[in-house]
């Protein structure tokens, strides 16, 4: 295993939720108030697959199965409920990597400010969303790693 000394590479994603109210109409169970998602995507929905193999999202205990993975793109899991969480997240890289897998928090956001941020109340039904922007900096890459990320 050959290592590139004295390199690094970034790469960016894109990770958290959207949530909108289901007002009463169709949904799991009668307690649920919003559909969500949450997703990690890259900048512009570029592919991230070929440095990230499979992402799991781990749940709140209260859903059943709260550990999904994802194992292709988009990596994204839709469900709906009525609370908000932390969510953690756990990236799996490429195994050609040879990279341990990294884990990101994010607090699942159903419900809006108090405000559109203009002094506006929130309408009604314009999504929520809560999105981080975060760099992956993979030191020093196994150089068949270092190709496949300078290719894509
Ligand atoms: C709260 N601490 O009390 C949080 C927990 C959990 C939300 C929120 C489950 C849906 C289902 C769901 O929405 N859990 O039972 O399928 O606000």
């Amino acid at each position: 295993i050959k290592r590139m000394k004295g390199l690094s590479l970034a790469r960016p994603i894109i990770y958290g939720n959207s949530a909108t109210p289901l007002n009463g109409k169709k949904g799991g169970d009668a307690d649920h108030t919003h559909r969500w998602t949450i997703s990690v995507r890259g900048v512009n929905n570029e592919d991230i697959s070929y440095f990230i193999r499979k992402v799991a999202f781990k749940l709140h205990d209260t859903y059943d199965n709260p550990n999904r993975v994802i194992e292709k793109p988009p990596f994204e899991v839709t469900e709906t409920g009525w609370g908000e969480f932390d969510i953690i997240i756990k990236i799996h890289f490429n195994p050609i990597s040879g990279e341990k897998p990294l884990t990101l928090y994010h607090h699942l956001k159903l419900h809006p400010y108090e405000d559109d941020g203009l002094g506006n109340p929130w309408p009604k039904q314009k999504p929520v969303t809560s999105y981080s922007y975060d760099e992956i900096v993979f030191n020093e890459p196994i150089d068949s790693f270092y190709t496949i990320l300078q290719e894509n």
